[in-house]
């Protein structure tokens, strides 16, 4: 697009701005204007007495223009600041009456619009996606019963129980205080001296050394609303209720020395891989999944249902999936929707309640609270992001940055002047009736010693991992404490791990200079008597638990479609153009992303003699940055890439974070020049021509590379390949 000239508007000079639709604008059409609308002949120049000065402190333009811009930033986030946002809508797949009078749980053909908010919890606005951390998941519904927002993350418990302990988490996650230091990283003294005190955190310490905390994409991870709620029908009959997404592309994540290195690579890692799965239509998809439990089964589990450090295992409670959430459209306006989103635990819509949960009900506080701060006022429900769909009539008013202009004299109720209006509605008519819950009891500040039982969870987690999962929870736990300085906090936090699994103390101990922890009985980890009482209420014997739960490996996910896997293809001039070409139609048949990686950006010549497009120089990428890694052969090509150590990094690396490899011709060399090792290759004189061994798959036969082709996208499909023994050894 050619640059404007001065006095040359789009839109011919009209003065009106076309609107997209309320609220947004083009700021491009028609001419430039102050904020008060009046025309400007010039911004880049201030207003001088003479071309070289002093300037004037009349410049009104001048003056606008650089307040504006020292006012831009708010406050960030106080956890979750960095995230991103995307549109999209949800669709129930049938009527949910049974279960809820929610209006938006009912009719298949209603498509609700949501924003959504991806985040990671402790980093600041501008630190880097890839972190070992939580993701927040946070969902608002634009519902016709007004907003609904589900404020969860991708991780089903907390660490904590009551929600007065989240100050001082945030407190002991952030960076230390003193120093500032380090950014978005949970390993440093003062969060791991805070674990090893909190017991009850044991079971969210597992999930964040799992692989959970280090998502390949937020399309590829699944959500909890964490919290026990309540679904209420039209008749008033409660359960209990847990909120899931399920992603339709499985559970996937990143191995920790990539996302280490993608942080410098490329920090913005998840947003780009969102905003660019949404904007080439890679629509991201997550089913709502529900656990619903019966009112009279509250104390039928071996935990209670109120302690957000528990879970209810699937295979006790199946997930109903009764929806699809769709995200369709990426912002327009990064700080208008997504930085000025406000989600709140608190807003619900008849027919969703809340439970007793003492960290959902101090959520249900703080989150309006943090909004006055971060938002500047009680008027954040009216900035365009947050505002219902659903018609907003009451007599709140004033503030700053007000946007509702009310007519009439009557902004009080009861009043006789406005006839008695706006009217009181019924359950009936959608009111957010609260469920009638009987409580009583003595105010006291104390803990249920249903509450008390901190490790046979976090066990069932342990026992519930794959041996590469519960491997790389042992490097995470080394790599974790082996950043605390303090010999006591690494002790402490290795006698806690050993409540949770001998194996597990003991090894993450050899790595950070703690002595092997002695073996535990049985019942040094067994719930106390009195915490047994607590959530049994005398009915011991019929509390329901189990030892191991699929569900919480992520070994068995969804692996069956390469769709928006990105692959590097590695070329340099001299490239069998033909092989290539091949591959890259099959893999992009499959749907994946593929891109040509060359020692410079531009067009190479191919061995054929025709020209091919370059996608990215290898000085601008990395093997972190691709699912998989394609190299065709032509002599030429090959040669030039031997000689060039960032091509046998790229191979190394891709091999050492167990990614799917595939070579054909003498593209088969390039992976023998390389340090991989501990496979297979299709090597002339001794193996097959298409061989396939621990997701490495050659050919040396280029006539037909259907059956290469298809090998390689069942290898990509598999995600990664954790059974190459070699790939510790690869220096990368
Ligand atoms: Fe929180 C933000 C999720 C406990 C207080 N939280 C925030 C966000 C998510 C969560 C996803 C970001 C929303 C966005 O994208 O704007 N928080 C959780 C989950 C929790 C949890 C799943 C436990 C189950 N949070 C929690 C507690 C408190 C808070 C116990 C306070 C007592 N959370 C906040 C906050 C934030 C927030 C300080 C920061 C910015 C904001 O709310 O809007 O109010």
């Amino acid at each position: 697009m050619s640059v404007r000239q001065k006095n040359e508007p789009v839109d011919g000079g009209q003065r009106k701005v076309e609107s997209l639709e309320p609220n947004r604008e083009d700021p491009t059409a028609g001419y430039l204007s102050t904020e008060q609308g009046q025309l400007v002949d010039d911004t880049d120049n201030s207003l001088k007495v003479g071309p070289r000065g002093p300037t004037l402190l009349e410049d009104h333009h001048l003056r606008e223009k650089i307040t504006h811009f020292d006012h831009e930033r708010i406050p960030e986030r106080v956890v979750h600041a960095r995230g991103t946002g995307a549109h999209g809508f949800f669709q129930v797949y049938a009527p949910m009456a049974e279960y809820t009078r929610a209006a938006f749980l009912q009719d298949p053909a209603v498509k609700t619009p949501v924003f959504v908010r991806f985040s990671t919890v402790v980093g600041s606005r501008g630190s880097a996606d890839t972190a070992r951390d939580v993701r927040g998941f946070a969902t608002k519904f634009y519902t016709e019963e007004g907003n609904f927002d589900l404020v969860g993350n991708n991780i089903p418990v907390f660490f904590i129980q009551d929600g007065i302990k989240f100050p001082d988490l945030v407190h002991a996650i952030k960076p230390e205080h003193d120093r500032e230091i380090p950014q978005a990283s949970s390993a440093h003294d003062t969060f791991w001296d805070f674990a090893s005190l909190m017991p009850e955190s044991t079971h969210m310490l597992l999930w964040i050394l799992s692989d959970r905390a280090i998502p390949r994409s937020f399309r590829m991870m699944e959500g909890f609303g964490v919290h026990t709620f309540r679904l209420v029908n039209a008749a008033g009959k409660a359960r209990f209720v847990k909120f899931h997404w399920k992603p339709l592309l499985g559970v996937h994540s990143l191995v920790w020395d990539e996302a280490q290195k993608l942080a410098g690579k490329d920090p913005d890692f998840h947003r780009r891989d969102l905003w660019e799965a949404i904007d080439k239509g890679d629509f991201p998809e997550y089913e709502l999944g529900l656990q619903i439990i019966e009112e009279s089964d509250e104390h039928a589990f071996d935990f209670d249902l109120l302690d957000a450090t528990k879970l209810v295992p699937e295979e006790l409670v199946p997930v109903q999936r009764i929806g699809k959430l769709t995200l369709t459209r990426n912002t327009d306006d990064f700080f208008a929707e997504t930085e000025q989103v406000a989600y709140h635990t608190g807003n619900i819509v008849s027919g969703i309640d809340f439970s007793d949960d003492p960290l959902l009900q101090v959520r249900n506080f703080s989150y309006i609270d943090t909004q006055l701060t971060r938002l500047g006022g009680p008027n954040f429900t009216e900035i365009p992001i947050n505002r219902p769909l659903a018609p907003v009539h009451n007599m709140n008013q004033d503030g700053f940055m007000q946007q509702r202009i009310k007519v009439g004299r009557v902004n009080y109720t009861p009043n006789s002047l406005g006839g008695g209006c706006p009217a009181m509605a019924t359950m009936a008519q959608g009111a957010l009736v609260h469920y009638p819950e009987h409580v009583e009891g003595t105010k006291l500040r104390a803990r249920s010693p249903s509450f008390k039982d901190h490790y046979t969870q976090a066990t069932l987690f342990w026992n519930s991992q794959s041996d590469v999962e519960k491997e790389h929870i042992i490097r995470a736990g080394r790599f974790e404490l082996g950043k605390v300085a303090s010999l006591d906090v690494r002790q402490r936090m290795i006698d806690g791990f050993n409540k949770v699994d001998h194996e597990l103390a003991s090894r993450i101990a050899e790595g950070v200079g703690v002595a092997p922890p002695p073996k535990l009985g049985a019942v040094l980890r067994a719930p106390t008597p009195q915490a047994a009482a607590g959530v049994a209420k005398g009915k011991a014997s019929s509390r329901r638990s189990v030892d191991r739960s699929e569900a919480l490996s992520m070994a068995k996910t969804v692996k069956n479609t390469i769709k928006s896997r990105r692959v590097a293809i590695l070329a340099a001039a001299g490239v069998a153009g033909g092989e290539l070409r091949v591959v890259r139609a099959a893999l992009e048949a499959g749907g994946a992303h593929v891109q040509v990686i060359a020692p410079h950006l531009g067009e190479i010549k191919t061995a054929e003699g025709d020209m091919l497009k370059v996608d990215a120089s290898l000085l601008t990428t990395a093997s972190v940055m691709y699912d998989a890694v394609f190299i065709p052969g032509g002599a030429a090509s090959v040669a030039a890439m031997e000689e060039n150590g960032g091509f046998i990094h790229f191979i190394n690396e891709a091999f050492k974070h167990h990614k799917p490899i595939g070579a054909s011709g003498e593209g088969v060399d390039l992976l023998l020049a390389s340090d991989i090792q501990g496979v297979d290759l299709a090597d002339p004189q001794s193996a097959p021509p298409l061989l396939t061994d621990q997701g490495v798959v050659t050919t040396r036969d280029v006539s037909d590379l259907d059956p290469f082709a298809q090998a390689l996208i069942a290898s990509i499909m598999a995600h990664r390949h954790w059974d190459r023994p070699g790939a510790e050894a690869v220096p990368a």
